[in-house]
């Protein structure tokens, strides 16, 4: 493993990434040095406890320090969260220097094949369905990447851990900068607006999503949701010769046919009836999990088993109370446009509770769901954005300065039988620290209201 890790070696950003790249290089023996434009003690005592020392950036305009600083660095790693536009990335191409990301940093190291999913909505969901069906057709697996645990960190420790297939959730952050990142099997769920805050467009975001296929050979698989048109066209322009294969209501690979997931050989996995969950959305990712398990070697039984216990995960479209005979849902995690929009699919009499740090997104997308909404609280730094994007309509809406008023104001204007649904559309970051945060106090006001009007 020593021999394909080069020193010296600049590690941009002192959070999670950093620290699982931190211990790589820790237990090779080998030197790092850790930037951050935003160090704090604990960040210090974490890397100094591993040999490294951690420094505040240099000015964006300082480019006498910049050079000072990467003077005897051969290769610079990247966090995820470090947007395309930080002068580490201008500074280091000038002094020509390797940068990469820590997935792909994971690739050169990994002795067991890596699985990657991504998608604008619904990778989270996928990543742990497809290893727990791996895990339950006994192909040991570890999901990691994006969803918590760094790729780097389970492929450093797959062999301890006796892993036989890494399942990572990578995030157009991740996939950005890899050149030689190659999954074994790649599949992409979705693609709508999100994170224009961190890269420069659209098409840099497209771009960076399409990099899950780049490197993949004969013997790999791209899989590619038939439902999404943006990315079949991205795999119809995929010139490399592995295999590909669809899943979706319009896919002829996996598919749905009379209520029934079917394999490409016209196996049935599950009835829809069967799932707990089984809006649209649902079952467009049990079908990805489904195909992704399959391919990797898994049970027909295994995705049944697993389908049928699978409840959700916390903060996406969960339903969390019945108080007042309203189903009150949260859905924290929707941090886009596109995750509200799937949200709503399916559902009437909604009120929606939106609103919150707008990522450089088009709001006036949620318009497209006024079907399904009876009103809407806007919460947040974007509560004007949010009231805006239903002017002119058929729809009651209403601001709020707090979770507790948007719970309460939501209340007030519905009757039994609706659903109350906290589905921002936006990142959690001008109230809470994250997604989870944010979800957790939706709950509580909830608790509360129930509490103080029973
Ligand atoms: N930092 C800077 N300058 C910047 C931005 C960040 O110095 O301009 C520093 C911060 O001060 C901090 C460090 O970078 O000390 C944080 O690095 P990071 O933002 O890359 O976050 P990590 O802690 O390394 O966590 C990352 C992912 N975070 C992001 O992509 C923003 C985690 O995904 C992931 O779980 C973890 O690596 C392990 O792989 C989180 C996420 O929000 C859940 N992902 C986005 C999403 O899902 O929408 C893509």
């Amino acid at each position: 493993m020593e021999g394909r890790l080069l020193s010296p070696i600049l590690m941009v950003g002192g959070g999670i990434t950093g620290a699982a790249v931190a211990e790589l290089y820790c237990e090779s023996g080998m030197d790092l040095d850790v930037i951050d434009d935003r160090p704090t003690l604990e960040m210090e005592e974490k890397f100094r406890h591993l040999g490294f020392d951690v420094f505040l950036s240099p000015e964006v305009e300082d480019e006498d320090k910049w050079r000072e600083l990467l003077s005897s660095v051969e290769r610079t790693i990247v966090s995820p969260g470090i947007p395309a536009s930080h002068p580490v990335f201008t500074m280091s191409a000038k002094m020509e220097i390797d940068i990469v990301s820590e997935i792909e940093l994971a690739g050169e190291i990994s002795e067991v094949p890596i699985v990657a999913i991504t998608g604008t909505n619904g990778k989270t969901t996928i990543t742990t369905l497809v290893s727990r069906m791996l895990n339950d057709s006994g192909i040991r697996t570890v999901a990691c990447g994006n969803i918590g645990r760094p790729l780097v960190s389970a492929a450093k420790a797959a062999k301890a851990e006796d892993t036989q297939t890494l399942i990572a959730e990578v995030s157009s952050f991740q996939l950005a900068l890899t050149k030689t990142f190659h999954p074994h099997i790649g599949l992409w769920c979705n693609l709508g607006e999100d994170h224009l805050d961190w890269h420069p467009d659209f098409d840099h975001y497209r771009n960076s999503k399409a990099k899950i296929w780049e490197n993949l050979d004969e013997s790999d698989i791209a899989i590619a949701n038939a439902d999404d048109p943006l990315v079949l066209e991205s795999l119809a322009m995929l010139k490399k010769e592995c295999k590909t294969l669809t899943y979706g209501y319009k896919s002829k690979d996996y598919k749905v046919v009379n209520q029934e997931l079917m394999t490409p050989f016209n196996e049935v996995i599950i009835n829809t009836y069967e799932l707990k969950r089984r809006s649209v959305i649902d079952v467009s990712n049990a079908l990805a999990a489904c195909a992704i398990s399959l391919e990797a070697g898994g049970k027909i039984e295994s995705c049944k088993k697993v389908l049928e216990e699978f409840t959700g995960l916390s903060h996406r479209v969960e339903q969390i109370s019945n108080f007042g005979g309203i189903e009150w849902i949260d859905d924290s995690k929707a941090t886009t446009p596109s995750a509200v929009l799937a949200a709503l699919k399916g559902r009437s009499q909604v009120i929606l509770i939106a609103g919150g740090r707008n990522k450089g997104l088009d709001l006036s997308l949620l318009r497209e769901g006024c079907s399904s909404i009876h009103g809407v609280i806007a919460i947040g730094e974007s509560q004007d954005q949010i009231v805006d994007a239903f002017l002119g309509l058929n729809v009651v809406v209403d601001k709020a300065d707090s979770m507790e008023e948007a719970v309460t104001k939501a209340y007030r204007i519905s009757s039994p039988g609706m659903t109350i649904l906290l589905s921002p559309g936006t990142a959690s970051f001008d109230w809470y620290s994250n997604y989870a945060e944010r979800g957790d106090d939706f709950k509580k006001c909830v608790l509360h209201l129930s509490e103080q009007e029973s």
